[in-house]
């Protein structure tokens, strides 16, 4: 998109921040982030900065004025930290999305909202389409469900132009953290030498897909006419945990030792997108394999 005024909530995370990036050289970006885990760092000159929590209205108020289109990435990200804290997490994964959705009603700007694979919960078919029944397993999964579903009801009873993207386990430059997702995890202790930690016996799988397809699909979706709608977004493949953890020691060149854990309370076993919706409606092609993904990851390029 071109010569647009837009606001990345989150702007400043993983996702949120390669979004920005792709962005800004062609359009007027605004971010609001608290900072919490994002970093200035990863910003681009030129960006205009609203520091602030998205739950704080007055902050959403001032980020959103005069804004063309909101994408909408500021959450919690950590399943696990939303079943320790189920009321934390919900406040700023769907309390504060409701609020975005009325600051877009205020503005008439369009809203591209994170949802996510965690509201199928786990799915009764694979690969898992838009049309498989959700039923979350995690308060992280009911709360992006219910962003999910005001996002096409805004759009059904308000006429405002919503987008839900349903992200598979997206990794890149920039996860980092004791709550991010496996890769990242995997990738730091195999670096360190530290014994990569596989949860269970490794058999479950996951749909990776890369940040940089991420950021392609919310242009897409920033564009499209298909709005009202949700959209998986993933590369259509799955890797075990097992695989993984062999694909990461091997592209470390590390001796790191691979060991069990007890699996995850409730881990959901297999998840893996069917994307042809997102290809077929949005032009959506994931281009990065995860063997090159992880790769570009170990050289840093
Ligand atoms: C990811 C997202 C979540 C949601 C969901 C949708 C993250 C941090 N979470 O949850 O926000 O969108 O996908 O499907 O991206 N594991 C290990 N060892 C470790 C860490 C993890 O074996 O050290 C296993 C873990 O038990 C699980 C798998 O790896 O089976 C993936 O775990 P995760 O935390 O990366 O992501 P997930 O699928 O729980």
């Amino acid at each position: 998109i071109r010569d647009k005024t837009v606001l990345v909530t989150g702007g400043a995370g993983f996702i949120g921040s390669h979004l920005v990036e792709a962005l800004a050289p062609h359009n007027e970006v605004r971010i609001l982030d608290n900072f919490s885990s994002g970093d200035r760092s990863y910003l681009p000159d030129g960006v205009t900065i609203v520091e602030g929590d998205v739950g704080d209205p007055i902050a959403l108020q001032r980020a959103a004025r005069g804004v063309d289109v909101i994408f909408h990435h500021a959450a919690l990200v950590s399943v696990s930290r939303s079943v320790d804290a189920p009321r934390r997490s919900n406040e700023t994964n769907l309390d504060a999305s409701l609020l975005v959705l009325e600051q877009a009603r205020q503005e008439d700007a369009r809203v591209v909202v994170a949802s996510s694979a965690a509201v199928y919960g786990h799915p009764d078919e694979l690969p898992v389409s838009e049309t498989a029944s959700t039923d979350p397993a995690s308060p992280y999964g009911i709360q992006k469900l219910a962003v999910d579903q005001y996002a096409r009801r805004y759009a059904e009873l308000y006429d405002l132009e919503t987008v839900a993207l349903r992200y598979f386990n997206a990794y890149g430059p920039r996860q980092r953290g004791p709550y991010s997702g496996v890769i990242s995890t995997f990738l730091e202790q195999a670096r360190a030498g530290e014994p990569v930690t596989i949860e269970g016996d490794g058999e479950q799988t996951r749909d990776f897909v890369h940040v940089s397809d991420i950021v392609r699909a919310n242009l897409r979706a920033a564009t499209t006419d298909a709005v009202g709608e949700a959209y998986n977004i993933g590369t259509g493949s799955r890797t075990s945990i097992k695989e993984l953890a062999e694909t990461i020691t091997d592209a470390t060149d590390s001796d790191s030792p691979i060991v069990h854990r007890d699996s995850r309370p409730g881990d959901i076993r297999h998840s893996g997108a069917d994307v042809s919706k997102a290809k077929r409606t949005l032009g959506f092609e994931p281009r990065v394999s995860l063997e090159s993904g992880i790769q570009s990851l170990v050289d840093g390029t």
